[in-house]
């Protein structure tokens, strides 16, 4: 079944190039997915076309306005369930692999792009059923962090990527930093690959990486590994 995502955004064009190359053009070209970019402009009725307004109380910069919001999303009932609406924000909650892997479960969803200072605070609280962020971190638009979750979301649909094994070979795939790789030549300016990786013993080279994939996650991402430990101790609990 393919997954539909419809894009809220005044600036469509910040779409275009990326829906149309690497594996995100193929999965579109496909049919495994479908990205459908709204301009929100569309949906101003006045003959400026205003999408943003100065805030009740005063202060400084713009608010996105309610109406053409709220009539976008009007506009998509029928062909979007809008059980999921959500809102590209830093005050969202930080995007994970986990969280990819939940929405590339899902039917459809809406991804609204804000910009200038925020949106009306109306829109928050009668229209979003989730807020999501990329990072801590300030961006002028919510269009690069769509475009995150839409790639990220894209690799897990089934079909997108050739082979399975290099998804959930990923970093993150199950939650722990990926082992070191290396390619010919085996040596390079006196820097050589780790002689385990010639040697042909597959066995060893699986539990080789696998220690590997342990213990960098541990020096690099602790807080990754903690959440490892404990979800895996979750799992085996319901095993037994
Ligand atoms: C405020 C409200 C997302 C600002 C809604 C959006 C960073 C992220 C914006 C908005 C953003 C993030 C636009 N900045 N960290 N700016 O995911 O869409």
């Amino acid at each position: 079944m393919t997954i539909q995502i419809d894009v809220l955004t005044i600036f469509p064009e910040y779409f275009t190039i990326p829906l149309q190359n690497s594996l995100l053009g193929k999965a579109i070209q496909e049919g495994i997915m479908k990205v459908k970019i709204h301009n929100i402009r569309d949906f101003a009725k006045d003959k400026h076309k205003t999408v943003d307004d100065t805030p009740y109380g005063g202060g400084p910069g713009m608010v996105m306005k309610c109406e053409p919001i709220f009539d976008a999303i009007d506009d998509l009932k029928g062909s979007n369930s809008l059980e999921h609406i959500i809102l590209l924000s830093p005050g969202g909650k930080i995007l994970t692999q986990d969280k990819v892997k939940e929405m590339a479960q899902w039917k459809d969803f809406v991804l609204i792009c804000g910009r200038y200072e925020g949106v009306d605070e109306r829109i928050v609280e009668n229209l979003i059923t989730e807020e999501i962020s990329i990072g801590d971190y300030v961006l002028s638009g919510g269009e690069l962090p769509a475009l995150v979750v839409i790639e990220a979301v894209s690799r897990m649909l089934p079909g997108v990527i050739g082979e399975w094994e290099s998804v959930t070979n990923d970093s993150l795939y199950d939650g722990l930093l990926s082992y070191p790789q290396y390619t010919k030549p085996a040596e390079f300016r006196g820097m050589k690959v780790p002689e385990i990786l010639l040697s042909g013993n597959h066995e060893k080279i699986r539990i080789w990486r696998e220690e590997q994939s342990l213990s960098r996650t541990k020096k690099k991402r602790p807080d990754l590994l903690e959440k490892y430990l404990e979800k895996k101790k979750t799992n085996d609990e319901q095993v037994e």
